[in-house]
């Protein structure tokens, strides 16, 4: 008999149960968000949080999660186990029902709502669903449990395997490469840096991750071990490891308000970012929601409140907005909600009306208990507001021209931009160029017809070490802003843009391939990351990728974007053929230049993504801030791009 007929006959319960699961293979996007690198990860956050679910109902601090030799995960964690007996309703073993019903993970405990999740929080069965082979072992009432399983159909019943005097849970998988065409490698840093999160977001559990495919000198796995005991303090300072703090320590509290677990931390340091992270049960809320607006709130009216009772305000002639009290404010907010609403473009939207009161409260009393006791901080904190305040009213004007220019008139585009004759954004894309020289060959080589050039001069303004006005002033920065079509914020919220009438719907940046050019690109990239994230977050921004090569031999002419295409080249061209490394896009010609980067049938587009706002921060504020060797050290062991760009 084939595995397969074993499976179908095993039991007749499981028939309906693979109903579900032949849904996840036919639309795997649908429950891990897509089928590429990001959902081949997402299998693992989403065994992972059964266990801190476990952790987080008390039974569990130990997590270890390791990437075997042949790219499968294997999580284990010290918790209760997943349950073995029968499950009344479905005649089969728990463990049968978890592992292969969709949706059934949390439906034992009623008590114990699930409060950790992946993205979409599907559960382990999702995982099975997609996995070519999984295993799952439970140590639990004295024995050890195990049940295999492939592609989401239990091929026998739970057995016994042996005994055992203790509880958890191990899942051993091997992500399906029929579903997962695109890679099925793992990527360390990208786990590692989860799992540092989720340590932080969850302190007191100790997690482990190693990496079994590579071996240090001593012969021995790759591993880490996340620890926290400070929690959401700890992340902070992690996060402005590069930042200099203006105040002696990270605020902070920790409790409960309406019933719904709050936990917040904030520092203000001295530079003019904006670093708010929030998360809602583990799962990073990108596009903010109530909790965030509660946040907010909580902050402005304390501190408002604080700074008009001073006195310190005073002599100031104007108000002092939202804006200025967030200025150089690094803060962390962690809500755990039973039944959270997720809205939004990426669904990473709190909905849940009662959290903005609970957290505004919570973030209230702290900052009130705060100032109160450490009245040398309050002074400091709320000059580095009246500072913003200052700094915001000399940028109005500079504010209001962008505002003008984007908003009311229609032609008012930029006279350096080379515009397309295409009106549908959606079909248009405008291309940012370092230099007027470059700018000039891209202008010829383009398809004018919906391809824009807007030529960028020189090195564009740091908007890491610049305040407000200045980003504002700036004319290139301008131009961006006008050729974008985009509207900036309110002057209460800067950074909350108007994309309706944005005027292309690809926006490519386009560098020399050289250290120069990565230079350039970063600090475009910063500008976007900090006054254009939703740009980013909504997947307009990409990256051009010029050739470093051109390899030649008679009429035979072909491109090479790396040193083993160059090589492979070479010796396919054999002797005779040479070499021409492009230094800057100024040494293609217009036709060189669609046919390698431009031309949308040859060209490779990167497009830049944000898979964590905390560490794109650290990246950012460490690669142009102020503190250098970190920088130095970076840039030596790293691409620029590496982190950045999915
Ligand atoms: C259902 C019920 C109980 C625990 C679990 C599931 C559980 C699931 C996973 C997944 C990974 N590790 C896990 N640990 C526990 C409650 C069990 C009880 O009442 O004893």
């Amino acid at each position: 008999m084939s595995e397969e007929n074993q499976s179908k006959n095993y039991s007749e319960d499981s028939i309906q149960a693979l109903e579900g699961m032949e849904h996840v293979r036919m639309r795997p996007s649908m429950y891990i968000g897509d089928i590429g690198v990001r959902g081949l990860h997402h299998l693992v956050y989403e065994v992972v949080d059964n266990s801190i679910d476990e952790a987080l109902a008390g039974y569990c601090d130990n997590i270890t999660v390791t990437i075997n030799e042949d790219n499968s995960i294997t999580t284990q964690d010290n918790g209760r186990g997943i349950p073995v007996g029968i499950h009344k309703k479905e005649g089969v073993s728990a463990l049968e029902v978890v592992m292969t019903k969709i949706g059934a993970g949390g439906k034992f405990d009623k008590d114990s709502y699930k409060v950790s999740g992946g993205l979409h929080g599907v559960g382990v069965s999702c995982v099975n669903a997609l996995s070519e082979k999984l295993i799952a072992t439970v140590h639990r009432e004295g024995k050890i449990w195990e049940q295999e399983y492939e592609r989401g159909k239990a091929l026998s019943p739970v057995k016994s395997i042996g005994d055992s005097d203790q509880t958890g849970t191990l899942v051993t998988f091997k992500p399906d490469s029929q579903i997962f065409q695109q890679t099925l490698e793992y990527n360390y840093d990208t786990l590692s840096l989860r799992m540092r999160e989720l340590s932080y977001l969850n302190k007191g559990i100790t997690i482990t991750l190693i990496d079994k495919r590579n071996l240090t000198d001593e012969g021995l796995p790759i591993s880490e071990t996340f620890h926290s005991d400070e929690g959401l303090k700890e992340f902070i300072r992690f996060l402005d490891e590069t930042r200099e703090p203006i105040i002696n320590s990270v605020i902070s509290m920790e409790g409960e308000k309406n019933g719904i677990p709050v936990e917040v931390a904030m520092v203000y340091n001295t530079s003019f970012a904006e670093n708010i992270h929030s998360y809602v049960n583990n799962i990073n809320t990108h596009e903010g929601g109530t909790h965030l607006s509660g946040f907010r709130r909580g902050l402005t009216t304390t501190l408002k409140k604080y700074a008009d009772q001073s006195g310190l305000l005073d002599k100031l002639k104007f108000e002092i907005s939202g804006d200025d009290f967030r200025e150089g404010l690094t803060a962390i907010i962690s809500v755990k909600v039973a039944e959270p609403q997720f809205e939004g473009q990426t669904k990473t939207k709190l909905g849940n009306r009662d959290v903005t009161a609970a957290v505004s409260q919570a973030v209230s009393e702290m900052l009130e208990n705060y100032l109160e006791e450490n009245p040398n901080d309050a002074r400091i904190i709320v000059q580095k507001v009246i500072l913003a305040a200052q700094a915001r009213h000399a940028a109005r004007k500079a504010r209001e021209m962008v505002q003008r220019k984007t908003v009311m008139s229609g032609g008012g585009l930029p006279g350096k931009l080379s515009d397309c004759s295409e009106q549908d954004p959606a079909l248009c894309e405008v291309f940012l160029v370092e230099g007027d020289s470059a700018g000039g060959t891209a202008k010829q080589g383009r398809d004018r017809n919906f391809q824009a050039i807007l030529p960028l001069r020189g090195k564009i303004l740091n908007v890491e070490k610049a305040m407000q006005h200045k980003v504002f002033e700036n004319e290139e920065i301008r131009n961006i802003y006008t050729a974008l079509g985009v509207t900036i914020g309110t002057e209460e919220d800067s950074k909350a843009l108007n994309l309706e009438k944005l005027r292309y719907h690809k926006i490519v940046i386009m560098c020399d391939a050289d250290v120069d050019g990565s230079h350039i690109s970063t600090l475009i990239l910063t500008f976007f990351f900090r006054y254009m994230r939703e740009l980013i977050e909504s997947g307009h921004i990409y990256i051009a990728t010029p050739p470093l090569y051109l390899v030649k031999k008679g009429q035979k002419k072909e491109y090479a974007w790396n040193d083993n295409q160059r090589d492979k080249l070479l010796q396919e061209f054999g002797s005779g053929a040479n070499v021409q490394r492009y230094k800057g896009l100024g040494e293609m010609n217009a036709e060189q230049l669609w046919d390698t980067t431009m031309n949308p049938e040859a060209r490779t587009l990167r497009k830049v993504t944000i898979d964590n706002g905390g560490e794109a921060d650290r990246i950012f504020s460490m690669l142009m801030g102020d503190d250098v060797p970190p920088r130095r050290e970076f840039i030596e062991k790293n691409a620029i791009y590496a982190k950045i760009d999915a």
